[in-house]
């Protein structure tokens, strides 16, 4: 390590003295002018990982769905998966050391790691479309060069792609070609080999508008389409031209609000869909003929493609053990139907998706959503093979059954939960059970619910247990939440610190949308007074 190199080039990327930040749900976040030093130290912390596991480790710049404004970035560990809980303390510590104290917290976790500092280094980077994110990603490329480690750019991508790239460079390439074209011509070959198989693929199948969050997946999305429009036709709305990133648009506004976003006009009966600033997630909707929205998120995704997969085993003749990973957030209906109606195994983790795939690759097949649509499939390596020899071996109509879910797991993208590759998933199962989204919508009726943000003083008042369903701190703050909840049929609801923005989260289910929303407002309201809100009192919607 050269020291002297380290002071010199952190001092051009200097911490603000006394700022401290979380590495959280998904990395660091916050506004895009106090990360420089973090970006900067991100990338030395990326060169220890990668001389520690010999592998190829990558950094993303984006704030995902967060405001314009914000930026953040997280690192990608050797098969695509977020970063190691253990690394995750060392990046915190890494980025709030005070500019003296840099060297040594360095110094540190390469020894309480057993780092070989001779060993190569080699790092990956993407960034989103956010107008700070270049400058920011050359900070990190600067913390990579100055402790020595060799880095492939890759620019504007989806954070998704760049879990991709991380995964197949680490696999040989046995996973895929870690370039671009690699990833379209992977999943769109597999796309297109399905979507030949659907007997009715009429144009009702074949066209959907995409609300791109005005963010890098419009632009990546515009690039892969013409590699599958014989499957698909995509018409692409929020594309950047003009709008704000993630501004009134985007999945996550479409699922917090419940409401389409702005800039599309949609037809009754069209399927539609939004993918959120970084397109790591995905939600559908449609308007009724009668003008009502109609929204399908990741839980209803979940739904659908753990179905299509267990019909595709008991067509194959292959019983394998497929579990469903979901987080609190899940609606209650979803659940049940899971289990009681399609009698799969169903996991609640905490949020943020690192929970839930770790919880999938317990499984056979793990399909893991987070309501707000961020998931994937993961299929065991020995799924995989015995998938690939069915499909070579097995008579006639086992072995389509067998080639569709050989095509269906390289069109998922196993690295990380990711919006294009969920879309063709999807328009692919659509296309070949000859559903229409109303169909698809109508496997079981949602409970009604709403989700509020509270502003408090210091959200680390907040903690939680029992994945996230049931606050520990602040005192009285559960027992509040359940006295309300009596008040209600069929309710649920609970309280957890974001880990991506500075409120604290309130989920509320109940048997009437009237319902959901009081009780979530009242929920809002015993936070506001137990952990310290601040400004103004939450007011009913
Ligand atoms: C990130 C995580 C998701 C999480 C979401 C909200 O999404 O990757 O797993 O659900 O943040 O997290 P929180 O409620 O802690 O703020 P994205 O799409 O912003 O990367």
């Amino acid at each position: 390590m050269d020291l002297g190199a380290i002071t010199k080039y952190s001092a051009l990327h200097a911490k603000p003295s006394g700022l401290i930040l979380q590495y959280g749900t998904a990395g660091f976040r916050t506004k895009a002018e106090h990360l420089d030093h973090v970006m900067f130290r991100m990338g030395l912390l990326a060169v220890l990982r990668s001389k520690q596991t010999k592998s190829t480790i990558g950094v993303m710049v984006t704030a995902s769905h967060n405001p314009e404004e914000d930026n953040g970035v997280k690192l990608v560990d050797p098969l695509g998966e977020m970063l190691a809980p253990s690394w995750e303390e060392h990046a915190t510590c890494l980025a709030n050391a005070e500019e003296q104290d840099m060297q040594r917290v360095l110094i540190d976790i390469s020894e309480k790691e057993a780092v070989n500092l001779q060993q190569d280094a080699f790092v990956v980077i993407g960034r989103d479309t956010r107008p700070s994110s270049e400058k920011l990603s050359q900070s990190v490329i600067d913390g990579v060069t100055v402790l020595g480690g060799q880095f492939h750019d890759y620019g504007l991508l989806t954070t998704p792609q760049l879990h991709y790239m991380v995964y197949c460079r680490n696999t040989g390439g046995r996973y895929g070609k870690a370039t671009i074209e690699g990833y379209y011509q992977k999943l769109s070959k597999a796309f297109v080999e399905l979507t030949k198989q659907a007997s009715c693929g009429g144009d009702e199948y074949r066209s959907l508008k995409v609300d791109c969050a005005n963010g890098i997946g419009a632009l990546k999305l515009r690039e892969m389409e013409h590699y599958f429009s014989q499957g698909l036709s995509v018409q692409l709305f929020n594309d950047g031209s003009k709008g704000k990133l993630n501004h009134l648009c985007g999945a996550d506004f479409v699922k917090s609000h419940q409401k389409p976003p702005q800039g599309m006009e949609i037809k009754s009966n069209e399927r539609c869909c939004s993918f959120d600033g970084d397109a790591d997630r995905i939600v559908y909707y449609y308007h009724d003929a009668d003008g009502h929205f109609h929204l399908i998120d990741g839980d209803k995704i979940a739904t659908l493609i753990s179905s299509f997969l267990k019909e595709l085993l008991v067509e194959i003749g292959e019983s394998l053990n497929i579990g469903v990973v979901q987080t609190a957030y899940a609606n209650g209906s979803s659940t049940r139907y899971l289990e009681e109606v399609m009698k799969v195994p169903v996991y609640c983790t905490k949020t943020g998706v690192k929970h839930l795939h770790h919880k999938a690759q317990e499984f056979d097949i793990g399909v893991y959503f987070e309501a707000n649509g961020h998931g994937t499939a993961l299929f065991s390596t020995a799924v995989e093979m015995k998938i690939k020899q069915s499909a070579e071996q097995l008579e006639d109509k086992k072995r389509k059954a067998a080639k569709m879910l050989e095509n269906i797991i390289d069109l998922f993208n196993q690295a990380a939960g990711d919006a294009i590759s969920d879309m063709l998933v999807i328009e692919a199962i659509l296309a070949l059970k000859g559903l229409t989204v109303q169909q698809w919508d109508a496997l079981y009726t949602d409970l009604p619910n709403r989700q509020l943000k509270v502003q408090v003083a210091d959200r680390r008042v907040i903690s939680t247990t029992n994945a996230e369903r049931q606050a520990v701190t602040p005192p009285g703050l559960q027992e509040a939440i359940n006295d309300l909840v009596k008040k209600y049929k069929l309710s649920r609801a609970f309280v957890r610190p974001s880990g991506t923005e500075d409120v604290v989260r309130v989920y509320a289910e109940a048997d009437s949308q009237e319902s959901a929303d009081h009780l979530a407002h009242e929920v809002s309201l015993a936070v506001f007074q137990l952990a310290g809100g601040i400004g103004e009192r939450p007011q009913p919607g």
